[in-house]
C-alpha cells in the first residue's frame, strides 16, 4: 500500500472534515444518526465534548460521511484510504462491509465496489472500537490490581499512562488510480559506501498488466527502465557522487516511478524522496555515515489539547521548531508509529528518529498466542510504511515489556527476527526499564534505558539519584557491550510551581535533576544518547500519581517552555 498522492495520473480526494457520530457502534451497519453529534476527522473523541466518552473500554462508536466519485477521463479503480484509526476500524459503504483493520497508528486501504458509479452518492460508515484486551497491541483491560505495577488500577485500564484516545486520527482519502496497471509497492534502499558513492536498490510491485516501470532521479541524471515480470520489478544503480543525507544536513533526492501498460502508455506515476546515508553500530558507538553520532532529544507523544492524538500540521511544525530551539537532533516515536507527515518533516529537517511499534508494556502474565501474531503484524506494518524514510535510524519493536519474565525471551526472539528479516539496514534498539535483569538485551544492537532515579525512586535525593543512575548504567554495560542510550529520564513539574530548595513537582527540581543526570551521563563512554521524558506534558489515564496528565514535559501541553527546556537549550547548543 502506498500513501496517496495527487498527480497527473493519480487522484487523492480528501474526505476530512465534519462527520456524523453515533454512540451506538454495536449495530454500525444499521444504526441511525440523529444529526446532533458531529466529529472532526481527523480527530480524537475524548476532548471534543464536555462529557467523557470512555465507558470502561467497551464502547464502539460509528462515524458516517457521504461522498461522490468524480467522473474521470481515464478508467479508474477507486479505494478509500485511512491514515490511522484507533484501535479497530470496520468500514462499510452503502451497507457493504469493505474490511477492517486492527491496531491503530498505521494506514489501511480498501477497494470500493466496482458497482459504484461516478456521481452516485455514497454513504460510508466506520465503526471505531476502543476495546483493548490481552490479544491486542497495545494490551488493555488486563484488570490488574493496584499492586501490579505503576499503571495497574488506573482508569481507563491500560498498562501505560498516556490516554488511549479513540478516533479516526489521521486523514481519510478517496484514491483513484488507473485500472490498467498501478504501482502497488516500492521499496528503496539507498546507501553510501566509501567516499561519496551512492548505491540504490529498488524493488517494487505492480498490479494489473504492465511491461515496464521507469525509475528516474532527475538530479542524478538517472533514468532506468525496469522490466516487470510476474508483477515485480527490481533495479540497482551506483552513483559516483551523491550528497549524503545527514543529521541537520538533510539532502533528499526525488525518485519518480512511471508505470507503462501493455500498449506502452504511461498509466501511473508516483514519487518518493530518498536520502543516501548509512547507519551502523560499531562497537559501543552508533555511526551515521561512518562517524559516531550522539542522539540528543526527547521521547514524545502525539498529544495536544482538543486534538487528542490526531495529526495536525501546525502542531507538528511547532514541535519541530521547539526541538530545533533546544538543539535536539532526534526523538523517539514513543509509543507507536507517528503520522507519516511527521517523518516527512524529520526527513526534510535532518532530525533522527527512533521509530517504535505500538507494543507498549507487553505483560507476559497475560499474553496469548494472538498477542504475538498481532505484534508481528505491527512490526510488518511499521516497516512497510516507514522503511524509505532516511530519518529513521533505529527500529524499536517495543517499549518496556515485562522482559524479566520467562516467556519474554522466546517471544522477542520471534519479534526481533521478523524485524531483521524485513530490514537489515537499520539496527534494533531494545527499550527497557529492567536494567541488567532484562533477559532480552542481547537480541538488540543497542539498548535504550528508561530510568527515573530522583523521581519514582529516591525522591528529593539528588545525590543518591546520581549514584543510582551510574550504578544501573554500569550494570547494563557490564552485560551489554554495545551502545546504550537514555531513552527516558525526567521528573514531573507543574509549570509555574517553584521551590527553593528544589522539591518534586517544581520547575527547579525538574531542571536540576535533568542537569545532574545528563552531566553524569557524559562521563560514561558507552552512553551514546540522551532522550528526556518527555518533550511536552500529555494527557493520561486517571490515577493519583498523575496531576491532570503527565507533567514530565519540558514544554507544557500548549508548548511553552519550563525551566528545564531553557537549560537543555544551553546544554545541547554548547555540545554541538
Ligand atoms: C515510563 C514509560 C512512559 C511513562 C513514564 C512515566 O517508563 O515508558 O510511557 O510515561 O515512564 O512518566 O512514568
Amino acid at each position: 500500500m502506498l500513501t496517496p498522492q495527487n498527480n497527473a495520473l493519480r487522484q487523492a480526494i480528501n474526505l476530512d472534515g465534519i462527520w456524523e457520530l453515533s454512540l451506538d457502534g454495536a449495530s454500525a451497519g444499521t444504526t441511525t444518526f440523529v444529526r446532533d453529534r458531529f466529529v472532526a476527522v481527523p480527530g480524537s473523541l475524548e476532548e471534543l465534548y464536555c462529557e467523557s466518552w470512555w465507558t470502561g473500554g467497551e464502547r464502539d462508536v460509528c462515524y458516517r460521511t457521504f461522498f461522490e466519485l468524480p467522473s474521470a477521463p481515464l478508467e479508474r479503480t477507486w479505494s478509500v484510504w485511512f491514515g490511522a484509526a484507533n484501535y479497530r476500524a470496520e468500514v462499510w459503504v452503502n451497507g457493504i462491509k469493505l474490511g477492517e483493520h486492527a491496531t491503530g497508528y498505521t494506514p489501511f486501504e480498501f477497494p470500493l465496489p466496482a458497482s459504484i458509479g461516478a456521481g452516485e452518492r455514497v454513504e460510508m460508515r466506520v465503526r471505531v472500537s476502543q476495546k483493548l484486551s490481552a490479544d491486542t497491541i497495545p494490551m488493555g483491560n488486563l484488570r490488574n490490581s493496584g499492586g501490579a505495577g505503576q499503571f495497574a488500577g488506573q482508569y481507563p485500564d491500560v498498562p501505560f499512562d498516556f490516554f488511549p484516545f479513540v478516533g479516526i486520527h489521521r486523514s481519510v482519502q478517496l484514491v483513484g488510480v488507473s485500472s490498467r496497471a498501478v504501482l502497488s509497492s516500492a521499496r528503496l534502499e539507498p546507501t553510501v559506501s566509501v567516499g561519496t558513492t551512492g548505491l540504490l536498490n529498488v524493488r517494487g510491485n505492480v498490479s494489473g498488466e504492465s511491461t515496464r516501470v521507469e525509475c528516474v532521479i532527475p538530479e542524478l541524471a538517472w533514468c532506468e527502465s525496469a522490466i516487470v515480470s510476474n508483477g515485480q520489478f527490481q533495479v540497482q544503480a551506483t552513483f559516483p557522487s551523491v550528497e549524503r543525507w545527514d543529521v541537520n544536513r538533510p539532502r533528499l533526492y526525488i525518485v519518480r516511478f512511471t508505470v507503462f501498460d501493455l500498449t506502452n502508455g504511461a498509466v501511473d506515476t508516483y514519487v518518493r524522496k530518498i536520502g543516501f546515508r548509512e547507519v551502523r553500530v560499531v562497537g559501543a558507538e552508533l555511526h551515521l555515515n561512518g562517524r559516531a553520532v550522539r542522539l540528543n532529544g526527547f521521547g514524545r507523544h502525539e498529544d495536544f489539547a482538543v486534538l487528542g492524538k490526531s495529526y495536525n500540521t501546525a502542531v507538528a511544525i511547532r514541535d519541530f521548531a521547539l526541538m530545533r530551539w533546544t538543539g535536539a537532533n532526534s526523538f523517539r516515536t514513543s509509543h507507536y508509529p507517528y503520522a507519516e507527515e511527521t517523518l516527512d518533516l524529520a526527513d526534510e529537517l535532518g532530525v533522527l528518529v527512533i521509530a517504535e511499534t505500538p507494543a507498549v508494556s507487553i505483560n507476559f502474565e497475560h499474553t496469548t498466542e494472538q498477542t504475538l501474531g498481532t505484534h508481528l503484524r505491527c512490526v510488518e506494518e511499521l516497516i512497510a510504511r516507514d522503511h524509505h524514510h532516511p530519518c529513521v535510524v533505529l527500529w524499536s519493536v517495543a517499549n518496556e515489556s515485562l522482559s524479566t519474565h520467562p516467556r519474554a525471551r522466546p517471544y522477542f526472539e520471534r519479534v526481533t527476527k521478523r524485524a531483521r528479516e524485513l530490514d537489515c539496514t537499520r539496527p534494533l534498539i531494545g527499550v527497557t526499564c529492567h536494567g541488567a535483569a532484562d533477559t532480552t538485551l542481547d537480541l538488540y544492537d543497542m539498548i535504550g534505558m528508561n530510568l527515573y532515579p530522583g523521581w519514582y525512586e529516591y525522591p528529593g535525593q539528588l545525590d543518591v539519584a546520581e549514584r543510582e543512575f551510574v550504578r544501573i548504567m554500569d550494570e547494563v554495560h557490564a552485560v551489554f557491550p554495545g551502545p546504550i542510550m537514555i531513552t527516558e529520564t525526567g521528573a514531573d513539574a507543574i509549570a509555574g510551581f517553584h521551590s527553593l530548595p528544589a522539591r518534586q513537582w517544581s520547575e527547579e527540581y525538574q531542571a536540576e535533576l535533568i542537569e545532574r543526570l545528563l552531566k553524569r551521563g557524559r562521563s560514561l563512554p558507552y552512553l551514546v544518547g540522551e532522550h528526556i521524558w518527555n518533550f511536552a506534558d500529555f494527557a493520561t489515564a486517571q490515577n493519583f500519581p498523575r496531576a491532570l496528565g503527565n507533567r514530565k514535559g519540558v514544554f507544557t501541553r500548549d508548548r511553552q517552555p519550563k525551566f528545564a527546556a531553557h537549560w537543555l537549550r544551553r546544554w545541547w547548543h554548547e555540545q554541538s
